[in-house]
């Protein structure tokens, strides 16, 4: 099974997404079994001079110890590809997410009324009791079950689990990543949060995307379906019955919380079993992927029809001056486009310039607009979104040799690199925002705004930034520090 570390979701879907990706323009190396130290060494020091602290390098050895064999290729070359500031920033945000608040305890006292193992009798819909065990690291009592629907009776493996002490009275389920419904590993940092939690691997046990086709190579149809939504359902149905058996309370509120893939499947629990969760966080969904992936392919197709990639400083320098021409609107000057999707820049205006060792053209102009506009068809309908101006284009429109070629590949991975950290834009945590999901749930006030926070060197915040309900955004006052949230006002605010 595909494993994925607690609050990894956005790591492990660049690893996945970025190898499949790759996997389409050729065949994949063997894995290597294990990291040398030299390596290892070679990798933390690289870190270290990207400005990660003794924490966040001790965070790092427990990625690559905690990495199964099989995937090592993958990550090494995640490591490889990903510039070290980003990876170290990857880093931070996970043990950021780590930092997560234990919630009042809506039962005070609640316990359980039956040992762990007796779990293995209760029945669950559809499906088996495998496993019990009290897990060594945090005492939680761990439950495998497994659920099967027929006609293809594809086995869905479920995973809960439940804190012998100080249960807070709620049930969170967990999503997955890439092609992974879930996993094992997502479970601890909820439960030592006091969560009722569970996962499920939504019968996709590789975690890779074979299960889409059965053995005759034609479309396995339920099993898509399991993977879709079935799944998540089924270890919300099993995880309620579990945690009702073993405190004999059923939990007052449920959340579900989900990144990337995880994110798609919040969105369709909403849609699809809208009883299950009083509370859903989906976080950066990754929804109509047979959309997005081939719109990632968009700025090669521009570039390869034109006959003119374009080198390094050409896509800096467009991107370099839409920033500068849209950094003002929200106030300050700062390097951020405060609502990206409001700047006009127009790259022509960058025509006859001279940049690196050539002249920024009419066709050079004429690409990247085509690219800040997004994938259309022949009669110019729309296809799907581009990245807005100010958006790192070396991310998206890699090319190489010379004279330049497209270089597709890098490309695909460097959208999920853009994706998550390549830029230093404050964002949210995600420890805060189940906090805003949870006061809207149990207190009815829903978030007007949420406070993005840059990590420093250190861990701490270095500049914080106010995300208002779209469409307002943040507008500077003109006084105070620019780095810090309480000098900013919406724009709603300020008209
Ligand atoms: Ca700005």
């Amino acid at each position: 099974m595909k494993r994925i570390h607690p609050d990894r979701f956005l790591l492990w879907a660049f690893i996945v997404a970025a190898t499949a990706f790759c996997k389409l323009s050729g065949p994949a190396e063997p894995s290597p079994t294990g990291v040398p130290p030299a390596e290892l060494t070679k990798w933390e020091e690289t870190l270290r001079e990207a400005g990660a602290s003794a924490v966040e390098l001790a965070k790092f050895e427990d990625l690559v110890r905690e990495e199964p064999p099989a995937d090592l290729a993958s990550f090494e070359e995640y490591l490889q590809k990903t510039p070290p500031l980003s990876f170290v920033r990857i880093l931070r945000s996970i043990l950021r997410n780590e930092k997560e608040a234990v919630p009042s305890a809506i039962f005070p006292g609640a316990a359980p009324v039956m040992p762990c193992e007796a779990l293995r009798r209760v029945s669950i819909p559809d499906g088996t009791i495998d496993s019990t065990a009290i897990a060594a690291s945090d005492g939680s009592c761990r439950v495998t079950a497994t659920v099967v629907h027929p006609p293809a009776h594809n086995a869905i493996g479920v995973f809960i689990a439940l804190p012998s002490k100080g249960w807070n009275g709620r049930f969170r389920g967990t999503g997955g990543g890439g092609y992974a419904g879930g996993s094992i590993e997502s479970l601890n940092v909820p439960v030592s949060k006091g969560y009722a939690v569970g996962a499920t691997d939504t019968g996709n046990k590789d975690g890779t995307a074979k299960f889409a086709l059965d053995a005759h190579g034609k479309p396995a149809w339920q099993r898509m379906r399991e993977n879709a939504y079935v799944g998540i359902h089924d270890m919300t149905v099993v995880g309620k019955a579990l945690t009702q058996a073993f405190y004999g309370k059923a939990p007052r509120y449920a959340y579900f919380v989900g990144g990337s893939t995880g994110g798609r499947q919040a969105l369709t629990e909403a849609q699809r079993y809208p009883q299950d969760y009083d509370g859903i966080l989906a976080l950066y969904p990754a929804i109509a992927r047979e959309r997005y992936v081939p719109a990632q392919l968009w700025p090669q197709i521009l570039m390869r029809e034109a006959n003119d990639f374009l080198p390094r400083e050409k896509r800096e320098a467009a991107t370099a001056a839409a920033v500068k021409a849209c950094d003002g609107a929200d106030g300050v000057i700062d390097g951020v486009i405060g609502d990206p999707t409001r700047c006009k820049y127009d790259p022509t205006a960058l025509v006859g310039t001279k940049v690196g060792d050539s002249t920024f053209t009419v066709t050079d102009a004429r690409i990247i607009r085509g690219i800040w506009e997004g994938p259309r068809a022949h009669d110019g309908s729309f296809l799907w979104w581009g990245p807005t101006p100010g958006t790192d284009l070396s991310v998206l429109t890699d090319t190489g040799g010379a004279p330049p070629m497209g270089k597709p590949c890098e490309e695909g991975l460097d959208w999920f690199r853009y994706f998550g950290f390549a830029s230093a834009v404050p964002t949210p945590s995600s420890v805060e925002m189940i906090d805003a999901v949870m006061q809207w749930v149990e207190h009815g006030r829903a978030p007007e705004r949420l406070d993005a926070e840059l990590m420093g060197n250190h861990g701490e915040p270095v500049r914080t930034r106010p995300l208002f309900l779209y469409p307002k955004v943040a507008r500077y006052k003109g006084i105070g520090s620019t780095d810090k949230a309480v000098n900013f006002i919406s724009n709603a605010q300020a008209q």
